[in-house]
């Protein structure tokens, strides 16, 4: 599988799944999750209500239609809050295996990521991205194209130096 870096809004992102750092309520809220449901309009979250009326635990992945993006679908991980203590490290590398296992089962070939739990959830950035890396890079998939979205120059240059 391919890894690459862009800067940009993962919500304009030409490809077959963007994947969204979701909370385990599963029903919208702020950074990268109201980027994706805004730009999704509601089908993401009547999907969101039908596919997981109890939410989605800490860790695990599952998808829904990613409405008017680009995208076809939207793959959602919930990643762990390093505010409130889940600092278990497996709980983040869980996000994105679990994310290529959903878009195996979907047939999804490319695949578009925030830096899951590296934002309003407080994970330290450089440990996020490396965390991302070594779990892309480690996990056997039919995924063909994992590109990390970097919202902002700094992130990309981080993303980039670790890559
Ligand atoms: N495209 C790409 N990356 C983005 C975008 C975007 N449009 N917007 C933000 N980011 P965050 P978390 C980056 O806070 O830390 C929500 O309320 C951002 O700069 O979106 O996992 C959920 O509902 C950061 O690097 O997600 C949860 O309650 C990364 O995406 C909670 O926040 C992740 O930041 C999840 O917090």
């Amino acid at each position: 599988m391919e890894i690459e870096v862009v800067e940009g809004d993962i919500t304009q992102q030409r490809v077959d799944a963007v994947v969204n750092a979701a909370n385990s309520r599963m029903r919208g809220g702020g950074g990268v999750d109201g980027a994706i449901h805004q730009a999704g309009g509601p089908a993401v979250l009547e999907d969101c209500v039908r596919r997981f009326p109890d939410g989605l635990a800490t860790g695990d992945a599952g998808w829904t239609t990613a409405g008017d993006m680009p995208a076809r679908w939207v793959i959602h991980v919930v990643g762990p809050n390093y505010r409130i203590g889940q600092t278990d490290r497996r709980l983040l590398t869980s996000c994105y295996r679990r994310a290529l296992e959903v878009a195996d089962e979907l047939g999804a070939r490319s695949l578009a990521f925030p830096l899951v739990s590296a934002g309003i959830y407080g994970w330290p950035k450089e440990d996020a991205v490396d965390a991302a890396l070594e779990t892309l890079r480690g996990t056997p998939t039919q995924v063909e194209l994992a590109r990390i979205v970097a919202f902002g120059r700094s992130s990309y240059e981080l993303v980039a130096g670790r890559l």
